[in-house]
């Protein structure tokens, strides 16, 4: 009885997995969802309360299934929370059947059997990720996204969860989030970005919560005054201040135009966030502009050279470049080290189109050495910028791991293997040049095959 029973389970969220019961297809009746004992019992228990369900999923984030199991009230036991939707033929509002999207929570009994033990409406119409953290506090937070339709906004919601209860803190509007430990002391705060309207600056506010469950902001918000079309990427980090302390740092990759993009740098000073605007490098560039093109894959603020502090990248233009448009321009990126009162270029990077390996280029080479790069045969020659004969410097060149006949050529044509990932292997070729070739120990350094 009791296993008829969980066949039947089973048969049922497969046919709500499949979405429609009538196109149930051979693959999917010989490989149902893989659930596990456990979501079995979740999936029964909720039904058996709610009724006929639609599970609704996660898209994003830590948690992508339909079941989030989590000791979200630190008991020691796991909860679970699970969305989903009602079908039409079960909501019964007199009878607390509601339509739209519902959050059930779901715990043990004293025997280890699932059962329901609340149901909530959800904040918004579409799930879109769940993360869990203390912010700040002793007892987890689960923060809730959901995405709005022709909308960058998006609602989130903070839910703490005691005493077999669900208490929602507190609904955000925000564009993009991320939770990070600011001051160093391993106190999680929630950092948003948001912008009610297309025609108004990003607001940057930070989120924390009390020993009483109320959210409140312990730094005053940031307006910003880069005009961010989209949001790219928010990274979390360190600069360096003037007295040589690491103090934490939010990075904002944003996209000003179609293939153009930028950073803004958030700099927690101890008291609160600044932007470079009001905060005083020597040298400092007023502006990260970088574009993207065929020859130039897009990169994201992090620390290139591993010293603990981020580097915003700014492409360059190669030399001869110049003049032709942006489609046809070859680039490197040089990144910017965040140190206060010197920033300070660390590196410049040249990339492989194709993504297979990062070159760092000389200091000597500035100026004079320029690149060239033909997507046949996966070959990118430096040369020297200035002379009438164009003349190699350094030669790169790439060819697929299983294809033993171009490695059998590229070595026949005076390479050697540098590196190699799981796809790609990657050959060189130094020329003697006066004063320009490489040292092998610069060549160690200078090459990183990126991992495929
Ligand atoms: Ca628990
Ligand atoms: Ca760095």
């Amino acid at each position: 009885m009791r296993i008829a029973k969980k066949l039947t389970a089973i048969a049922a969220i497969a046919l709500t997995l499949s979405g429609c019961s009538l196109n149930l297809s051979v693959d999917t009746l010989l490989s149902p969802p893989k659930l596990s004992d456990e979501q079995t019992e979740i999936y029964t228990a909720l039904t058996e309360a709610a009724g006929n369900i639609e599970l609704r999923y996660p898209r994003m984030g830590e948690h992508l299934g339909a079941f989030v199991v989590n000791d979200f009230d630190t008991d020691g036991s796991n909860e679970a929370m699970v969305f989903f939707e009602r079908k039409s033929s079960d909501i019964d509002a007199a009878n607390q059947r509601e339509a739209g999207l519902r959050i059930g929570f779901l715990d043990r009994d004293p025997n280890g059997a699932w059962h329901s033990v609340y149901e909530m409406a959800a904040a918004g119409v579409q799930v879109e990720s769940v993360e869990f953290s203390l912010l700040g506090s002793d007892s987890p937070k689960a923060i809730i996204t959901y995405s709005a339709l022709n909308s960058q906004e998006k609602l989130l919601s903070v839910v703490s969860y005691s005493d077999n209860t669900p208490h929602e803190l507190s609904q955000l509007t925000v564009s993009q989030y991320k939770v990070a430990d600011v001051i160093g002391n391993s106190t999680q705060l929630l950092l948003t970005f948001s912008r009610p309207t297309q025609t108004m600056p990003a607001v940057f506010s930070v989120y924390g919560c009390n020993e009483e469950g109320g959210i409140y902001q312990p730094y005053a918000p940031v307006t910003l005054s880069r005009n961010i079309a989209e949001y790219d990427l928010i990274t979390t980090g360190y600069y360096k201040n003037p007295n040589g302390s690491k103090m934490f740092c939010a990075a904002v990759d944003y996209l000003i135009a179609e293939n153009q993009y930028s950073t803004e740098l958030l700099y927690f000073n101890g008291n609160g966030f600044v932007t470079a605007d009001s905060f005083l490098f020597n040298g400092s560039p007023t502006s990260y502009n970088r574009r993207t093109n065929a020859l130039t894959p897009k990169q994201n603020t992090r620390d290139i050279n591993g010293d603990g502090i981020l580097d915003v990248p700014m492409t360059s233009v190669l030399p001869g470049y110049e003049s032709l448009t942006y489609p046809e321009q070859m680039n490197t990126i040089w990144w910017f080290s965040q140190i206060s009162g010197e920033i300070n270029r660390v590196v410049n990077m040249y990339v492989d189109p194709a993504g297979s390996y990062q070159f760092a280029l000389p200091n000597r080479w500035e100026g004079v050495v320029t690149a060239e790069y033909n997507a046949d045969s996966r070959t990118t020659v430096f040369w020297t910028a200035n002379d009438k004969e164009r003349d190699a410097v350094f030669t790169i060149k790439t060819a697929d791991n299983a294809d033993a006949y171009s490695q059998s050529q590229i070595e026949k044509d005076g390479f050697t293997l540098a590196g190699s990932n799981d796809t790609t292997q990657v050959y060189i070729k130094n020329i003697e040049y006066q004063g320009l070739s490489l040292t092998q120990d610069e060549i160690a350094s200078a090459l990183t095959v990126i991992p495929s």
